[in-house]
């Protein structure tokens, strides 16, 4: 039985699992879990996971939240190859070290930067004041040259000659605020071009898949048309902002 992966592609660690699982011919069920429709938070979902945030995998009676935690369930169940997760010591070392600050530093501020630019103006009806997005602009940019300076530095990849899980998940992470339309590329050629070889290892079909949503993010007031605005998206918002 494949595994089971609990997904919505507008989340970023969702699509790392996904062009995961499927840039190693893993076999899986898409299951979606729509988000913006508030799905983690019905009883189907709760019965998977009472954290309430996807991605999920199933793997028969084993579920594993986290992300990072079930990329490294399949590295080492699917014996993926060794590029992803270095068995040499000093390669997984720095695998680990991007996995471990990423989650304060590029994920942080770059949701931030998506969620004020797309997601509060559609919540409040409102902009968000020029001083408070300038400052999380500044940290994500901040974030990105520590990226490129220390992480990246002149190699293809972070560890050096291959793609790593570390890759991976720092790409779903910069195109979460660059599907807002911040062109975070334009003036960064040296990230630019580890994006396209990035994707180019993926494979840009699974890549565009993955990023469709996101990309087209300009969309989601039809969304929200269809489906309204769920309540918990307000308070989320007033719990993570205020
Ligand atoms: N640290 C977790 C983060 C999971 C997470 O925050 N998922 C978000 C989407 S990116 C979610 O499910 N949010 C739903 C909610 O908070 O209502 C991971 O890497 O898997």
């Amino acid at each position: 039985m494949p595994v089971e992966l609990f997904l919505d592609l507008f989340s970023q660690p969702c699509r790392s699992v996904f062009l995961f699982a499927k840039a190693n011919n893993i076999p899986f069920e898409f299951k979606k879990v729509e988000l913006t429709a508030g799905e983690q938070y019905g009883d189907e979902f709760g019965k998977i996971s009472i954290l309430r945030k996807v991605p999920v995998m199933r793997d028969g009676n084993f579920i594993l939240t986290e992300s990072i935690a079930i990329l490294m369930y399949m590295v080492q169940k699917f014996t993926t190859p060794d590029h992803w997760y270095p068995a040499d010591l000093e390669k997984r070392a720095r695998v680990d070290e991007y996995l471990s600050w990423q989650h304060t530093a590029i994920r942080l501020h770059g949701s931030k930067v998506f969620w004020f630019r797309a997601m509060v103006p559609l919540i409040t009806g409102a902009e968000v004041p020029k001083e408070k997005m300038d400052s999380a602009v500044e940290d994500l940019n901040t974030s990105l040259k520590f990226f490129e300076e220390k992480f990246l530095q002149d190699r293809p990849f972070i560890t050096g000659e291959k793609i790593s899980l570390a890759d991976l998940v720092a790409v779903v992470e910069i195109l979460q605020p660059f599907g807002t339309g911040l062109d975070l590329f334009k003036d960064r050629p040296k990230l630019s071009a580890w994006k396209e070889r990035v994707k180019k290892e993926l494979g840009a079909a699974a890549f565009d898949e993955a990023h469709e949503g996101i990309l087209n993010a300009h969309n989601l007031p039809q969304t929200f048309e269809k489906n309204g605005m769920p309540e918990f998206l307000k308070s989320k918002l007033q719990k993570l902002f205020n």
